[in-house]
């Protein structure tokens, strides 16, 4: 491969943050929610995961999160730079702001075993697995 061939597939690459994902970037979905209840203090998320993800990997949070068909998957997911993760089987994928805590909820409706990512760099943010 020449250079300029290499430097082209980087820049594609850069843009795309294509990784190894079929996501369908025309599908993009933000399934955002803010816990607020009406004297305007806002819920601490008790009881759900919380990842924290530190230069584009994961520093605290679950390995697995576990719900059954019909359930809500619901967790809360903070980075320190903006990025983007991916849900796959169920293909969400949810934009985070720096800094900002993002509530992530959706049905359970497929069963199965799917990896959540983080797409800049496609590293796992968890294994989502429904039964
Ligand atoms: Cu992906």
């Amino acid at each position: 491969m020449n250079l300029s061939r290499t430097a082209a597939v980087i820049a594609v690459g850069a843009v795309l943050f294509a990784g190894g994902c079929s996501a369908d970037k025309s599908t993009t979905t933000n399934e955002t929610t803010t816990a607020t209840v009406a004297d305007g203090v806002t819920n601490a998320p008790a009881d759900i995961p919380e990842f924290i993800i530190h230069n584009g990997a994961v520093v605290s949070g679950p390995s697995t999160i576990s719900y059954k068909t019909g359930g809500t998957v619901k967790f809360t997911v903070i980075s320190d730079k903006d990025d983007q993760i991916h849900v796959h089987g169920y293909d969400k994928e949810i934009a985070l702001k720096s800094g900002e805590y993002q509530t992530v909820e959706f049905k359970a409706t497929i069963p199965g075993k799917f990896e959540i990512e983080i797409h800049s760099n496609d590293s796992l943010v968890c294994t989502l697995e429904v039964s």
